[in-house]
């Protein structure tokens, strides 16, 4: 019997089916299909020729959009085998491209698959969400290639199509994503690309990764990092002050188990600590990352101790402490990673804790010794932070005084709310006494409350807890939100579950969101991740045509709007130049009122982009600022952080 080009058996039917199912609900296997999973078809691509280059058979990767939104992806692996798989009877390839989980269950040689994004799911479903996918594949001197079409049917079975020269091998598989799956968008952004490629070069070292955009005018990116992590950590404190010159890197294997970190201490205050496995991000965490902190903080504690450094009766330095300015990488590969927590990025394998602890503290240990004018920088930065702590514990206290809150409502400067139900109550923080003033008319006073900020806050990014402190309008808020800050920060005294920043639609009221986003993102980061920070996205034109009115956000939108009403129609329209020219009745209407205003919810999404966005912007220098204002403008919404 011929299985190559028998078509549509039982087999082939429950295959399509399962395809099929793929179809049905996308947001299953590749989480959803918005942009972000448009973009997760090409990780799921690419992951397959990272686990060859990691087996250790292909150094190169190239990715390619075409016009038109195609993707290619090109490696120069071995080439996927071009047999017959004998439980299908269907080819290998077809097989991998057909039927669901087929991928995992293939690899081969004892090695095991060391990426694959957070869902894993592979080639199929890429082929079950595309238009149509080639697949070309260069081995022993023959060229073999199958398509599929309308969502994973394929067109033939594989085929030899020629002969290459004998050392060529490799892998190409192009594709278009399927607009009636991807409604939102089919077009791919060229930083959300080359971000992540950047990614895996730095956290694979020595893979060369290439990104050619041929949409419009051509760009393209080569990655290449022989010192992976090493290098990626430079690359974090390019702009910082770090505090001694080498990278730490350390490195070793237990159990199959692989551990790698670089770290490098800067002069600023924040810690940058990033943590991977099998190449996902674990934005929350983990055991590798508890390991590595607990040993840190142990050995440093030691080390300060035997060195005489810290005295007997003095306080131990707290994890905080040694982390203050520290910019840090961890990388754990892991053959059976269990992912946990919220949005599953949170390593929850029991064993790798000790692993973590024992390979970091035994190099990091050896490093100290080895370099002692080192660890002095290390220490000395971590006993001020312990010093600055301890000062800004007194400060604290005045916000948490029970007649805090009194204080700040009697002063005028809190409307609150009168519910006492976080889960119902918002608070609005606005820009300028006058937006206040309509604020406080317009809210819905059971479940809304109104902050107007007086002064400039506290551009945060070069002071430590203490300084921000001392700065009233900073007071003012961590009383209102009721959480308290720093070490003593608790989430779940927060007293309102949406932080609704309301600013102007113009450079100001971007620069006051981004000194706000500053603020919250380095003190108060659980209530960003938590989800309970929004902006507000007050309109810049009502248009009143005979006796409707409508709000319009953006320029294109009122050309939109205009385009539907009758040629010879004259519109009544008014620009809004900031919050405080709006009566309380169009506020109210357009960015307070819950059944028509436009929350944007604001994410940790991207904790590390956000943090270089937020060190280049908010830093000593002030040209990347000025240059970043001038080009984005209001576009500060896309900021994401
Ligand atoms: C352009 C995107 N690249 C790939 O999708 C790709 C898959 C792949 C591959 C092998 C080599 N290169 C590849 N590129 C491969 C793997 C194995 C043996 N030979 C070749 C193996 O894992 O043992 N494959 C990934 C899965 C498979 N091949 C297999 F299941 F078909 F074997």
């Amino acid at each position: 019997m011929n299985e190559k080009i028998k078509h549509y058996n039982d087999d082939d039917i429950q295959v399509l089916e399962g395809l099929e199912a793929v179809r049905k609900r996308p947001g299953m296997y590749i989480g959803t299909t918005s942009e972000r999973g448009l973009h997760h078809l090409v990780w799921e691509i690419v992951d397959n020729s990272i686990d060859e280059a990691l087996a250790g058979y292909c150094d190169d990767i190239e990715v390619i959009v075409e016009k038109g939104n195609i993707i290619t992806v090109k490696d120069d692996g071995r080439g996927m085998p071009t047999g017959i798989n004998k439980k299908t009877g269907l080819s290998t390839i077809e097989t991998i491209f057909t039927v669901l989980h087929a991928g995992g269950k293939f690899g081969g040689d004892g090695g095991y698959k060391v990426s694959g994004g957070l869902h894993g799911v592979g080639a199929s479903v890429v082929n079950a969400l595309s238009t149509w996918l080639e697949v070309t594949v260069y081995h022993d001197s023959k060229i073999y290639y199958q398509k599929f079409e309308n969502g994973g049917h394929p067109v033939e079975p594989l085929k030899e199509i020629g002969t290459c020269e004998e050392n060529r091998t490799g892998t190409t598989v192009r594709f278009k994503a399927d607009p009636e799956i991807f409604t939102e968008t089919t077009i791919y952004n060229y930083d959300t690309l080359a971000k992540r490629l950047q990614e895996l070069a730095f956290l694979n070292k020595g893979i060369r990764i290439l990104l050619r955009d041929e949409r419009e005018e051509e760009k393209k990116a080569e990655f290449l990092y022989n010192g992976g992590i090493i290098e990626y950590v430079k690359m974090l404190n390019k702009n910082k002050e770090p505090l001694h010159e080498e990278v730490i890197y350390v490195e070793g294997v237990e159990d199959d188990i692989e551990i790698e970190v670089a770290m490098q201490y800067n002069d600023s205050y924040n810690a940058s600590v990033y943590s991977f496995t099998n190449n996902i991000n674990t934005y929350e965490g983990g055991t590798h990352e508890d390991g590595v902190k607990r040993a840190l903080t142990r050995i440093i504690n030691n080390y300060a101790k035997n060195a005489k450094i810290l005295k007997e009766n003095d306080e131990a330095l707290t994890g905080e402490d040694v982390r203050e300015g520290l910019t840090m990488i961890i990388s754990c590969k892991h053959p059976n990673p269990q992912f946990e927590g919220q949005t599953k990025t949170k390593l929850g394998n029991a064993e790798v804790r000790k692993i973590a602890d024992d390979v970091f503290s035994e190099g990091f240990e050896r490093f100290l010794m080895e370099n002692p004018d080192e660890a002095k920088i290390i220490i000395d930065k971590a006993s001020t932070a312990a010093r600055a702590r301890l000062a800004a514990k007194k400060a604290r206290e005045l916000t948490r005084r029970k007649s805090a809150l009194d204080t700040i409502n009697t002063l005028g400067k809190l409307a609150d709310c009168t519910s006492k139900d976080a889960s119902i109550s918002e608070i609005f923080i606005v820009e300028g006494d006058s937006a206040g003033g309509s604020a406080k008319s317009a809210r819905i006073p059971a479940t809304q409350a109104i902050l107007p900020l007086r002064g400039k806050i506290l551009n945060v990014e070069k002071a430590r807890l203490d300084r921000a402190l001392s700065n009233e309008e900073i007071r003012t808020m961590i009383t209102a939100f009721g959480t308290g800050i720093g070490d003593e920060f608790d989430i779940s005294k927060l007293r309102y579950h949406k932080i609704i920043i309301m600013t102007d639609a113009d450079v100001d009221g971007d620069h006051i969101r981004i000194l706000l986003l500053t603020l919250f993102y380095r003190f108060f980061r659980p209530i960003v991740e938590g989800g309970y920070v929004y902006a507000a996205q007050p309109p810049l034109f009502k248009v009143v045509y005979g006796k409707n009115i409508k709000y319009v956000q953006t320029e294109e939108e009122l050309a939109e709007y205009r385009a539907t009403l009758p040629a010879s129609a004259k519109p009544i329209v008014n620009r809004f130049k900031g919050l405080g020219e709006m009566d309380a009745e169009d506020l109210r209407d357009t960015t307070m009122h819950i059944e028509n205003r436009v929350l944007r919810k604001i994410t940790v999404e991207d904790a590390m982009l956000a943090d270089q966005i937020f060190t280049d912007l908010m830093g000593d220098d002030v040209t990347p600022r000025k240059k970043y204002i001038e080009e984005h403008g209001s576009e500060f919404d896309d900021l994401d952080v």
